[in-house]
């Protein structure tokens, strides 16, 4: 950066005193937040399990809450429980900036799956703030609500409401195992308000930035510091409902059964030979949930629910893949004598980040001397639904092996601590005009 000192020094000194402060990230206190948001859990730690609306949820969003007031940014939830911790700026008419994650967690999933992207975006804006930078357009942070598909079986219902995506009526009609409808249960976790409002008027935001852990092992092996998001795959969710006549397990001859359970294993075993066939290396499918009824030793099998995830950074061999699977499965259950039915809970397409933060993150990385690369993400994300709405972009960090949705995921302070400042950084270079 070039300056030319013979007029308006002290102009000169100011942007090269806020351009070139040192931004010093506090990694300690991130860690030990991080420690503390996992034991609002129902699980054994190391393990964390924070499904929506559940108590646990809800002392989880306490707990940030009150980080956010700590650190004097000011707090909104939505009707849903998108929580918003805004740093006004100077020009608060402006569209604000966004970062932030989610902080629901499947069972028996890990500690900085989402809330690194939480916890690091307001120890990014603590260590501005230290700085003495004052921001000309605001900083908001979004923690979004429920992220994963756990209990409504559909993932990113908070951003998928926040872009618009997914209507009032359509997340009413969604329900969990035991049949209880969203609404009913948003209510009872006490969040009113009306389901129109959640939705974000277009232009509301400037840019949206998430931090998040790789998801996959490629930073570590290759010894990079960080991760630019280029694109990110996109999901798809089948349940698949197969009904058989059942039995008893001594009784009745094998030729006479029509057992869903070798049905949904037969399905089980297709899925994982169309990936093959159809896909390729970043095409993969999972058989996350397979449950049979009634349920006892010598009883065969006459219900099976498969819950079915296929997800690609091609959305056209994705849904070829989509639409062989139902052909097969209705053959595989015509041989097999099984009434079967898939329904699709989701298709969506990939998103690709904004060029112009990619660069910027880049740029901010190279600057701090951080290594980076640019990268697909193979896992989705809350950033997945922003980036229809406003330009987006992602920065991992490695995690141990790779690891992620199992306890033993881990992010070093060291390596949270690059991509916080990566993001710090980043943030005061879009919020000064
Ligand atoms: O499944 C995913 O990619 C995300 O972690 N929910
Ligand atoms: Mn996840
Ligand atoms: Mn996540």
């Amino acid at each position: 950066m070039k300056f030319n000192f013979d007029h308006e020094p002290e102009l000169a000194s100011v942007q090269l005193l806020e351009k070139d402060i040192e931004i010093q990230i506090d990694k300690e206190r991130v860690s030990d937040e991080l420690k503390k948001l996992a034991t609002f859990s129902d699980a054994e730690l190391p393990a964390v399990t924070r499904i929506l609306y559940t108590p646990k949820d809800i002392e989880a969003r306490a707990y940030l809450i009150s980080l956010f007031e700590e650190a004097g940014l000011s707090v909104r939830v939505d009707a849903i429980g998108n929580i918003f911790a805004r740093w006004e700026g100077e020009n608060p008419e402006l569209p604000a900036i966004a970062t932030g994650s989610h902080f629901d967690a499947l069972p028996l999933a890990g500690q900085y799956d989402g809330t690194v992207g939480i916890l690091g975006a307001l120890e990014a804006i603590r260590s501005l703030k230290k700085t003495g930078y004052t921001p000309k357009r605001s900083i908001e942070i979004l923690a979004f609500t429920s992220e994963e598909p756990t209990r409504f079986k559909l993932g990113c219902v908070g951003s998928r409401m926040l872009e618009g995506s997914l209507d009032p009526k359509t997340a009413c009609e969604l329900t969990d195992d035991d049949g209880l409808d969203f609404d009913t249960i948003r209510k009872n976790a006490g969040f009113s308000g009306d389901l129109s409002s959640v939705k974000l008027k277009p232009g509301h935001y400037s840019y949206f930035l998430e931090l998040h852990t790789e998801q996959g092992p490629i930073l570590e092996e290759e010894g990079t510091d960080v991760g630019i998001v280029t694109s990110i795959a996109a999901p798809s969710t089948i349940h698949i409902t197969l009904e058989g006549d059942g039995g008893h397990a001594g009784a009745v001859l094998m030729p006479e059964r029509n057992d869903t359970a070798c049905a949904g294993a037969e399905i089980t075993l297709l899925i994982e030979s169309l990936t093959s066939e159809l896909g390729g290396e970043d095409t993969v499918a999972t058989v996350g949930i397979f449950n049979n009824g009634p349920g006892a030793v010598n009883s065969i099998p006459r219900n099976t629910f498969l819950a079915v995830d296929i997800r690609d950074v091609y959305a056209d061999r994705r849904d070829a893949i989509l639409e062989t699977l139902e052909t097969r499965v209705a053959e595989i259950c015509e041989r097999r004598g099984v009434r079967g039915k898939c329904t699709l809970i989701n298709k969506d397409y990939p998103a690709q980040c904004s060029d112009e933060l990619i660069d910027k993150l880049e740029e901010q990385a190279n600057e701090m001397g951080i290594t980076s690369k640019r990268m697909i993400s193979r896992a989705y994300h809350d950033c997945l639904f922003m980036a229809h709405i406003v330009p987006s972009a992602m920065l991992f960090v490695p995690c141990y092996k790779g690891y992620s949705h199992r306890p033993e995921e881990y992010a070093s302070p060291d390596q949270i601590e690059k991509g916080v400042r990566v993001i710090a950084g980043t943030l005061r270079d879009l919020s000064k005009d």
